[in-house]
């Protein structure tokens, strides 16, 4: 065993992650309907360069060939989304069966691999039509989150063993609804707070529905970091508090406990928000989990004034690197919650340096999955539940508003020729899994 993986146990899994709007392209083909990443990104501004989703790594018409990319790397498991537009296009009503058929066949292109699909139902692509209705801010998507979630285990529900719902509804709610700067792009904090409830409301049916066709690895991902204090100033404690409540809290106490926090609960009321709890609500959302899902980029420290920089080295992303606190913050998880982990994703972008014949020396990108796995693995020494490890991402992809400038993959793409290229880091990766096999 390496000093990176020290203490993870023998059956520890490893694997690649991705998401449908990042990879897949085939925008408008085979009957998919809009989701609002279509309309978000045609909106002047709202992402980099004008870019968006429509081509991306061409992932639909070259499933095949990834397929065979992600076994290449030895890993045990792939994590990918459906795209809910692609299989109900108007997010209600009948099956696209064309969509759905995209999904079977790549289920069975891992499956004879030997790789295990872990599938997210939703990675923040909702069907154009249920945001020009209301969006999550409206209850009724939450019905519509279930009735989807039956369709696509109606079709794969007798191959795919691991189930998640969604994937950090922070980012849909802050991003989508608060600050506008992921789709839909309102700025509300009242509608971004009812969308934090119908989310978890669609989460919890959704899990249900599951559960009822006999489910038994059934999870949800969010995105969560360590939030300290700058300092014993009641001003900064305060704000560590309030962005662990909006960012972990109001999520993780709701689905294990079923309630949310009290003093979330009063700051929001303080500005004049409340969430739209409907009484057995919180039974639903806190059906019992399989699995939380970590998806961990960084952490933060925080003062009555804001963030405040560590001055620690960044990645391209401006996010500063601190796998201390990736320990700290899956130690802290199974501290108050107790439930088993996996995490879902990890990785960085950095401006990768590509040598002349045409290889990606990606050294940040080493060191940086290195520490991290190894902050894993110390957590799992302190007594952290962790079960595995999904780096993120398999290949370059569309960043969101950042578009194709960030590049987060394992693999590189040549956006012009759809090229694929393993990076040094996808070669020191597949070496790590496979000394960890021998
Ligand atoms: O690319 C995203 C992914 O879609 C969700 N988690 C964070 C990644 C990096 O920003």
């Amino acid at each position: 065993m390496s000093e990176v993986t020290a203490g993870l146990p023998d059956d520890f899994f490893w694997g690649v992650a991705t998401s449908a709007y990042q990879i897949e392209g085939a925008w408008d083909v085979d009957g998919r309907g809009l989701s609002i990443w279509d309309t978000f990104s045609r909106r002047p501004g709202a992402v980099a360069n004008g870019e968006n989703g429509d081509v991306a790594c061409d992932h639909y018409n070259r499933m095949p060939a990834d397929v065979e990319l992600i076994a290449s790397l030895g890993v045990s498991t792939y994590r990918f989304s459906v795209s809910w537009p692609r299989v109900q296009p108007g997010g209600r009503g009948p099956v696209n069966s064309r969509g759905l058929d995209f999904y079977s066949r790549l289920v069975d292109a891992l499956l004879e691999k030997g790789v295990d699909p872990w599938l997210t139902l939703y990675h923040w692509d909702l069907p154009q039509e249920l945001e020009d209705a209301g969006g999550w801010p409206l209850r009724d998507t939450a019905y519509r989150f279930q009735e989807y979630a039956g369709l696509v285990h109606d079709a794969l529900g007798d191959r795919v063993r691991t189930w998640t719902t969604l994937n950090e509804p922070w980012c849909s709610t802050m991003l989508g609804y608060e600050s506008g700067r992921h789709a839909p792009g309102r700025t509300n904090f009242s509608e971004a707070m009812r969308a934090v409830h119908h989310l978890l409301l669609g989460h919890g049916l959704a899990a249900r529905e599951l559960r009822s066709r006999g489910v038994s690895s059934l999870g949800i991902t969010l995105n969560m970091g360590s939030h300290s204090a700058a300092s014993d100033d009641p001003a900064d404690v305060d704000a560590a508090r309030v962005a662990d409540g909006l960012g972990t809290r109001i999520y993780m106490d709701p689905l294990v406990f079923g309630r949310y926090p009290a003093d979330v609960v009063a700051d929001l009321a303080a500005r004049g928000v409340s969430l739209p709890v409907v009484d057995g609500d919180l039974a639903v959302i806190s059906t019992p989990l399989d699995v939380v899902g970590v998806n961990y980029y960084t952490s933060h420290v925080h003062s009555g004034g804001g963030v405040v920089s560590q001055g620690l080295p960044v990645t391209a992303m401006g996010w500063e690197i601190v796998p201390e606190g990736f320990t700290s913050l899956l130690l802290r998880l199974q501290r108050d919650y107790g439930v088993p982990l996996v995490i879902t994703e990890n990785g960085a972008a950095f401006d990768d340096l590509v040598v002349e014949d045409g290889r990606v020396v990606d050294l940040d990108r080493v060191s940086y999955l290195s520490s991290h796995i190894s902050a894993v693995a110390a957590a799992v020494r302190g007594g952290a539940d962790v079960r595995g490890y999904l780096a993120w991402s398999l290949m370059d992809n569309f960043e969101w508003g950042y578009g194709y400038g960030k590049r987060f993959g394992l693999v590189a793409v040549d956006y012009s020729s759809q090229e694929r290229v393993l990076k040094q880091s996808a070669v020191w990766y597949r070496d790590l899994i496979s000394r960890g096999r021998s």
